[in-house]
């Protein structure tokens, strides 16, 4: 028999068209609920660093939509990490792969009840990864989150990783949204 997973999850697919709504180019691509379907997901599909500029990779609970308006994710949030050009070559398919893992594998502990999913967006300017999480009032839950992403990417002391809530997101005017927290 496969080994279960926690949660069952769903793997979403989006591709920039510009004659479709945003929410029309997600497609979903498959689900799965043992380490064995991962796997086999996983090693079927393209490499993050493969997709063509523009398009997005969501890995989401089952549902939830990969999209601010979802009741999951209105109240919440992601820590956003924000690559440079030359990081899809050492570090985005990596970092990616480790928050599959640490979602699938529950590896926020009694804080995974509050992971949405994660999305990759693969761009020209620069790529970015954010995990998505359901409440982000909750500050305890939030950082524990933030604290151990940090940790399992790796990522050194001098690095600031940042929070967002989607409703600063949603309303954004510059490249820029205020962090609700760092770590
Ligand atoms: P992006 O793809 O997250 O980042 O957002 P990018 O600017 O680096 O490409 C691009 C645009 O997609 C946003 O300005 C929105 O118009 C749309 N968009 C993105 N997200 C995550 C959502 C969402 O959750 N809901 C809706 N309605 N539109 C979104």
């Amino acid at each position: 028999i496969k080994h279960p997973l926690h949660s069952t999850w769903v793997l979403w697919y989006y591709e920039k068209n510009n004659s479709r709504d945003w929410s029309e180019n997600q497609r979903e691509i498959t689900q799965f609920n043992t380490v064995e379907d991962f796997w086999s997901l996983y090693n079927h599909i393209k490499l993050a660093s493969e997709l063509r500029p523009g398009c997005d990779y969501s890995l989401f609970k089952k549902d939830i939509m990969p999209m601010w308006e979802d009741g999951a994710n209105r109240n919440g949030g992601r820590w956003l990490i924000n690559l440079d050009r030359k990081q899809r070559e050492t570090d985005l398919d990596r970092f990616w792969l480790e928050i599959l893992l640490c979602m699938v594998g529950e590896a926020f502990d009694e804080y995974s009840e509050d992971i949405c999913g994660a999305v990759v967006n693969v761009r020209t300017k620069g790529d970015k990864i954010g995990v998505w999480t359901a409440h982000a009032q909750v500050a305890n839950t939030v950082l524990e989150i933030g604290r151990r992403l940090k940790e399992r990417l790796g990522l050194g002391s001098r690095f600031v990783l940042g929070y967002q809530m989607h409703k600063d997101t949603m309303v954004k005017t510059s490249s820029v949204t205020k962090n609700k927290y760092s770590v």
